[in-house]
């Protein structure tokens, strides 16, 4: 029996707050939105149950508009800064009033799988109604012009909050706040580790900003001085929506199926239309300047993950991937290594991180490079063995990095494994 997998196991169960888990002890004490849904894939490997439960508690923060918010408040916690007091939302249960990467529906997908019959549609339905409605408010809500990019109005909600990718931005955000910022994040983790005291106000400004609007999504697309198109998220919104209307098929749901195949079309299209030769990546739009998000970050990668593509271009993509990661001793760096914005310890300014991996070994195995998504398994294992279960890990020195005991990486592990 390998033991990493039952010290995994152990730190999902000693993460669960009663039917969700947390993304680790007190740097992270609620719930949050695609954490659970990577988690929920774990749990889908020994404990079908509570890996839809994980999903159903989620959805208990669902919008009557269909978001998904990124940060469920289940039980109030004194170690995390912005709180539901900052977010002033109005939702039953306190939540966030943005919302984090869809992965929901990718999870969802692999749950019903591994369900198996066993009464797996009963509980697969409420959830896979919840996913489209969720994916009704992202073309709605965040692509109201039908380009089939959606936009992020908030770093956080691109889940790599302080990414080179969003320096130029967010540098047009104030950096004034009506709300004192009062970090807890420093108290818990190295402050070189985590995003600067600046981001953090700009962060702050926007949630301001949004929670004047009363969180009206039409009002936020009007007053944001930060929205961004984005590659990963609505790469990942595409691979979601593949799963979803593959379930709406399965569930005899042919309007929807329609429905949901319109949106996967317009997006797959979109997305090819961000695909840049000279960089070898896929870009991101900033909506507010116009202009290509050029920043070398992983998230020019990650179409890998939904798009059957050209062989060319693939080969571009695995030439570059390998250059990245060339001399590293772990790999996928979140920044191309060596360029003026990376810092290998800076949260997701270089580090590599086990989800990303498990986003892009999917993405490699899709568009058939198997030898290099194997690589880049055993170099997510390698460095989980060696260092533990971290949030991330410094790429050049292997170092595991931020919080420990992280939820995320001990179901990648188990995924990956
Ligand atoms: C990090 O983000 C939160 C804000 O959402 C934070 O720093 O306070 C990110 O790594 C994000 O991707 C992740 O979902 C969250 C919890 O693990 O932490």
């Amino acid at each position: 029996m390998n033991m990493h997998i039952d010290q995994a196991k152990r730190i999902l169960a000693a993460n669960d707050r009663g039917g969700y888990t947390v993304p680790t002890d007190r740097l992270y004490p609620f719930q949050w939105n695609w954490d659970s849904a990577f988690v929920a894939m774990g749990f889908a490997l020994y404990d079908i149950d509570r890996a839809y439960r994980e999903l159903e508690r989620l959805v208990e923060g669902q919008w009557a508009d269909g978001m998904i918010p990124h940060i469920v408040f289940h039980a109030p916690s004194e170690t995390y800064f912005p709180g539901p007091n900052v977010w002033r939302t109005t939702h039953m249960i306190p939540t966030s009033g943005i919302t984090q990467p869809p992965v929901f529906a990718i999870a969802l997908r692999k749950l019903h799988e591994a369900a198996a019959g066993n009464d797996a549609e009963t509980r697969t339905l409420p959830l896979y109604e919840a996913a489209l409605r969720w994916h009704r408010w992202w073309y709605s809500a965040r692509d109201p012009d039908g380009t089939g990019l959606v936009a992020l109005l908030h770093p956080w909600e691109s889940g790599s909050d302080n990414s080179p990718a969003w320096d130029i931005a967010l540098a047009r955000v104030p950096s004034t706040t009506d709300t004192p910022v009062v970090r807890k994040d420093t108290g818990h983790v190295d402050a070189d580790m985590r995003p600067r005291d600046e981001d953090y106000r700009r962060f702050i400004h926007l949630v301001d900003t949004y929670a004047a609007c009363g969180w009206d999504p039409a009002k936020q697309w009007e007053k944001a001085s930060f929205k961004v198109a984005e590659i990963q998220t609505t790469a990942i919104l595409l691979k979601a929506g593949e799963d979803l209307e593959h379930l709406a098929r399965l569930f005899d749901r042919t309007e929807d199926a329609i429905e949901i195949a319109a949106f996967n079309n317009r997006t797959r299209k979109a997305i090819m239309a961000q695909w840049r030769p000279d960089l070898s990546r896929f870009v991101s739009r900033d909506l507010i300047s116009g202009k290509d998000v050029e920043a070398a970050t992983q998230a020019g990668f990650i179409p890998l993950l939904s798009l059957d593509l050209d062989k060319q271009v693939a080969g571009a993509l695995v030439s570059e991937m390998k250059a990245w990661s060339k001399d590293l001793k772990v790999a996928f760096p979140t920044t191309k290594p060596g360029i003026a914005s990376w810092e290998p310890k800076r949260y997701w300014r270089g580090p590599a991180w086990a989800i990303i991996n498990w986003l892009l070994i999917d993405g490699l195995n899709r568009n058939g490079h198997a030898d290099v998504a194997e690589e880049l398994r055993r170099s997510t294992i390698a460095a989980i063995e060696t260092e533990g279960f971290a949030e991330y890990f410094d790429p050049v020195t292997g170092q595991g990095c931020g919080g420990l005991g992280f939820s995320w990486t001990a179901a990648a592990y188990l995924w990956l494994e």
